[in-house]
């Protein structure tokens, strides 16, 4: 296989509702669609990198930098022939895990596009439809956030992921289960705790929660061990996995009980695969993070999340509640049961609506050997 031309387009799309994390609150949402030319085969990929450094230090800016002045020029003509040695031709860089999975993201789907294979069929999952959930921004108040629930339960969904923040924590969090005794529900934090500070999250203990996600800094591993052995309820780590190597370590000390995969923040889909197989390994179930993707990433999250250690239900929602326009021709929505269907077309399966995309495009730039 050879990437004979990669064009990418920095897009701002603007979300159906805003979204606010514990780093901050946003309307729009940026990520650059990469787009590469073999034969005449088309590959599409989506680099996940935010415009602001809040929940990694990549940026739009930074992976484009990135890509163009190192990954495309390593790459650009050359012929490869796995996705191990796609990995290899971008080891020269360290560090940018998002800009190495928008290019591994391609490479798969120009894969399953020449071999007429699809990306759930290349990966080895095993369902047709993946149990999902919804996760929900911080609201103006506990009793906001308790008519977002319902609304987000009226759509159908069964698992309910939830925001928080030092002051808007436990009080948010005991309102929903008040209301609703039964719900799936758990909790992101987003890095806002010290091992000190977050002794004030230790009454989320009594309230049956499905796990606490990522509560301490995005690099620590050993004070998340310490919260762990003060919990019973499962700590899932987000932010401070960033390769098969923290996975191992992680278990290894008992800083998590539960393992969120992001394909961006790991590097690509092959490290993806690497940490699904790991936790396999060690009984540790994962399941899917999300980052807001369009229908590009979103049909990569539901082929990976249909790999049997996905046990827990994803953050993975039908494409309305994300975007009223979005760039690929495919839409996904919500089935009655909470599932989503896994694509079954070649590679990712899904296709640009080229008119949607240049409504949303801020910048282009295209790459080839000639040029
Ligand atoms: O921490 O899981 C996170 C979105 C952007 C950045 C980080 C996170 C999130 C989400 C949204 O929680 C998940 C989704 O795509 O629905
Ligand atoms: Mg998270």
């Amino acid at each position: 296989m050879r990437i004979d031309e990669l064009k990418l387009n920095h897009i701002r799309m603007k979300l159906s509702h805003p979204f606010e994390t514990s780093f901050g609150r946003i309307k729009t949402r940026d990520c650059i669609v990469v787009e590469a030319l073999s034969d005449s085969l088309i590959g599409l990929g989506e680099c996940v990198a935010d415009r602001e450094p809040g929940y990694s230090y990549e940026t739009t800016i930074t992976a484009w930098h990135i890509i163009k002045d190192y990954l495309a020029p390593a790459l650009i003509g050359q012929e490869i022939d796995s996705v191990g040695e796609l990995q290899h031709k971008m080891s020269h860089v360290r560090g940018h895990p998002m800009a190495k999975a928008a290019i591994e993201m391609v490479y798969w789907d120009l894969l399953g596009k020449r071999d007429g294979i699809s990306l759930v069929q290349m990966l080895g999952g095993q369902r047709k439809q993946v149990d999902v959930g919804v996760s929900i921004g911080i609201q103006d108040s506990p009793k906001a956030l308790v008519d977002t629930v319902a609304d987000y339960l009226a759509q159908g969904y069964k698992r309910v992921k939830i925001k928080i923040k030092p002051g808007r924590d436990v009080e948010d969090t005991a309102s929903v289960r008040s209301v609703y005794p039964e719900l799936q529900l758990q909790v992101d934090a987003n890095s806002a705790y010290t091992l000190d500070s977050a002794a004030v999250l230790q009454p989320l203990d009594e309230l049956d929660l499905l796990l606490i996600e990522q509560p301490l800094a995005e690099d620590d591993l050993w004070d998340h061990s310490q919260l762990q052995a003060r919990f019973a309820t499962p700590i899932c780590l987000d932010e401070s996995i960033q390769s098969p190597r923290h996975a191992r370590q992680a278990i290894e000390m008992g800083s998590c009980r539960v393992i969120n995969i992001k394909t961006g923040r790991v590097g690509g889909l092959s490290q993806a695969l690497a940490i699904h197989d790991l936790c396999l390994a060690q009984d540790v179930p994962v399941w899917c993070g999300g980052m807001l993707e369009t229908g590009i990433g979103r049909s990569a999250n539901l082929a990976l999340a249909s790999l049997p250690n996905f046990k827990l239900p994803g953050d993975i929602s039908a494409t309305e509640r994300y975007y009223e326009d979005d760039i690929t021709q495919e839409i996904f929505t919500l089935n009655s049961n909470s599932t989503i269907d896994v694509p079954e077309g070649h590679g990712l399966g899904v296709s640009i609506d080229q008119k949607a995309l240049k409504r949303v495009t801020l910048d282009t730039l295209t790459m080839s050997d000639d040029l």
